[in-house]
């Protein structure tokens, strides 16, 4: 039985939670974080995870947080050929996708999360947010013109690189902000919307 510790609404809870409902994993969750149980800080939380942050994946006597981190390991241990790649070649373009989706997709348009979902109107930056618009149509371009000759990242089916593209894409079409029209960004996130384990975890309001 796997435990994860993380609140549902959380972008990096839900890329753990999303591979575990691909996988058809047995799992508790527990609620932690903003929100929720703020225990991020304490000793017994710390001790899990030394950043205090969420998600925290504990399997057996394993103890693994970072969320890509996660879902690299869930693949590995439980979907060889699946979720995780055969070959390094495959593995390596998962892996650059989920690595660009930590070093530059998430930073293009979180902030606009932050601004819109989480700031009082009457407080909100949007000078910050028109910033992200153009940020995340950029980003978000180069995503749309690798998708452009397959249907998931790494080819014809899903593997762990399109986890924590699919829970950003989520986040930026639910986002009231302009956006581009990009074809084969919204095929491959159409295609993400079919699976129950998306609409479950990823496909939940924005709070
Ligand atoms: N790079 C880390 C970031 C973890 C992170 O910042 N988690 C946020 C939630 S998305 C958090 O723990 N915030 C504090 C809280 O929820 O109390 C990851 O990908 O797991």
């Amino acid at each position: 039985m796997l435990t994860l510790y993380g609140r549902p609404n959380s972008l990096n809870v839900q890329k753990a939670m999303w591979a575990i409902g691909e996988l058809g994993l047995a799992h508790e969750r527990i609620d932690i974080g903003r929100g929720h149980r703020e225990e991020g800080g304490t000793p017994w939380f710390r001790a899990l995870n030394p950043n205090g942050k969420v998600p925290v994946l504990v399997d057996g006597d394993r103890v693994i947080w970072e969320s890509n981190a996660i879902v690299r390991y869930l693949a590995a241990q439980y979907d060889p050929g699946g979720l995780w790649p055969e070959t390094a070649g495959e593995r390596g373009e998962a892996d650059q996708w989920m690595d660009w989706q930590q070093t530059a997709l998430l930073s293009s348009f979180n902030p606009a999360f932050w601004q819109l979902i989480r700031t009082p109107e009457a407080d909100r930056d949007l000078d910050l947010v028109a910033r992200c618009e153009a940020a995340s149509d950029q980003a978000f371009s180069l995503l749309d013109q690798a998708l452009e000759a397959r249907a998931f990242i790494s080819g014809d089916r899903l593997t762990m690189g399109d986890i924590p593209l699919g829970v950003c894409a989520y986040r930026w079409y639910q986002l009231p902000m302009r956006r581009c029209d990009l074809p084969n960004v919204a095929a491959w996130y159409a295609r993400l919307t079919e699976r129950p384990a998306f609409r479950q975890h990823v496909m939940i309001p924005l709070t």
